[in-house]
This record gives structure tokens, sequence and C-alpha cells, in this order.
């Protein structure tokens, strides 16, 4: 039986999912979550009651969380991309880097999104103001990181960049990169032409009009 993701194809942390398997061509059944089909949801929420997206059902067992999936992917369904390196200070980098854009790109940009679609007297404007610091601060970090690198941790593709490229994306849509980041630019085209992620973008783009703040009118 192929494993079964339950994921959304416009979820950033689904893109991330997709990436890694788009980049082995691991074949899998997807059962996408939308509003069309409560039963699927339903079926999801039972699985996982913390109700996030997306969840790997492999062999009859749950995996939850992007980055455990991909690992799971390295260990029971390995291509020809290692996306995790054998070498274990070179593993170590790559988590790092995994945890960075988790962290620093992605938690501050769900902030901002989901702020926007609170009602006026719920919203949090001192929560989204840190965000924001935040962005611009990983920003900064990250440009003087990515100089002379072509991927996250140097020459190989690996699990950070399959986190980088759709945090980065919608990073980009909520707060945008300044031209003072021309590294971190740069990168996100690199993570926009690489045919696994370009695919999950291409994917996606019939929901582009859900984009709380607006998508804009390129990528
Ligand atoms: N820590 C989780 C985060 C997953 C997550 O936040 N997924 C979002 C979609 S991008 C979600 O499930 N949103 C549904 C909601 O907030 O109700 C992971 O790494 O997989």
């Amino acid at each position: 039986m192929l494993p079964i993701l339950y994921a959304h194809p416009f979820s950033s942390y689904c893109q991330k999912v997709l990436t890694a398997l788009y980049e082995n061509g691991t074949p899998f059944e997807y059962r996408l979550l939308g509003p069309d089909d409560p039963a699927t949801f339903e079926e999801f929420s039972a699985i996982w009651p913390i109700k996030r997206f997306p969840i790997l059902v492999d062999r009859g067992q749950p995996i939850p969380e992007a980055t455990i999936i991909i690992e799971y992917l390295g260990i029971h369904h390995p291509g020809p991309v290692r996306l995790i390196p054998t070498d274990p200070d070179k593993t170590l980098e790559v988590r790092m880097m995994d945890r960075f854009f988790d962290n620093y790109i992605s938690t501050p940009q769900q902030k901002c999104v989901f702020d926007s679609i609170r009602t006026e007297g719920e919203r949090d404007p001192y929560g989204v103001g840190e965000a924001r610091k935040m962005l611009d601060a990983a920003y900064g970090w990250l440009d003087q990181r990515m100089q002379g690198r072509e991927w996250a941790t140097g020459d190989s593709f690996s699990l950070a960049d399959c986190a980088a490229a759709p945090f980065l994306f919608y990073a980009d849509w909520t707060h945008p990169i300044g031209k003072e980041f021309a590294h971190v630019r740069a990168y996100r085209k690199r993570l926009l032409a690489r045919p696994s992620f370009a695919r999950a973008v291409d994917e996606a783009r019939p929901y582009r009009g859900f984009f709380p703040l607006g998508a804009p009118d390129r990528d």
C-alpha cells in the first residue's frame, strides 16, 4: 500500500513535504483536505486531533509534522536525492537550518496572516509588529549566510531547502524581502526554479485567491 498524505496544495507545510516527495518521485496517495470534502477532513481529525496538516499515514501508522515526515520518508521510502545527509555534523547543520525556517520565517509569517483574518477587536498589533521585526532579523541573518551558498547548507539540496522554499515564498508575499537582502532574494528565486517546488507552486495556483493578505501578481 502507498503512503497516504493528508494535505492541501496551498498550505506551506504541505508544500514542504510535497517538495520532498517530488524530489524523489516517491509514489503516494494524496487525500486533499478541503471544504468540499468534510468526510476526508473528519478522517484526518480522527487520526490527528491536533488538526494541523500535513500528516502521513504509512503501514497504518500516523506520522505528523512536516520535518518528521521528510525524515521518515528518507528512512522508509528513500530515493535518489538524500535530503538528510549521512555525515552527522552536516546533518546537524541541515536540522538547524530546518528549525530556522520553521521558527523564524514560517512562525512570524503565519502570525501576520492569521492576525489579518481576526475580527478588529481580536487583532494583536503588538504581536504582529514583533513578528515583522523577527522576519527582518531573519532575512538579515540569512542574507549573510547565503552569501556564496547555493542551498541552505551548501551544494546539496536538503530538508532545509524543502522548508525554505514555501516559507520564503509566502514570507515575501507577507513581509517583502527588501532589495538589501539580495542573497535571500536570489536564493528564493533558485528555490522557485527547482522543479520539485515549482510543481508544488503550480498545483497551488488555483487557490491564490484565498491568500488573506492578497496574492501579488507574480511568482
Ligand atoms: N508544526 C506543523 C505545522 C503545520 C501547520 O501549521 N499547518 C497549517 C497549514 S500550513 C495548518 O494545519 N493550518 C490549519 C489551521 O491552522 O487550522 C508541521 O511542521 O507540520
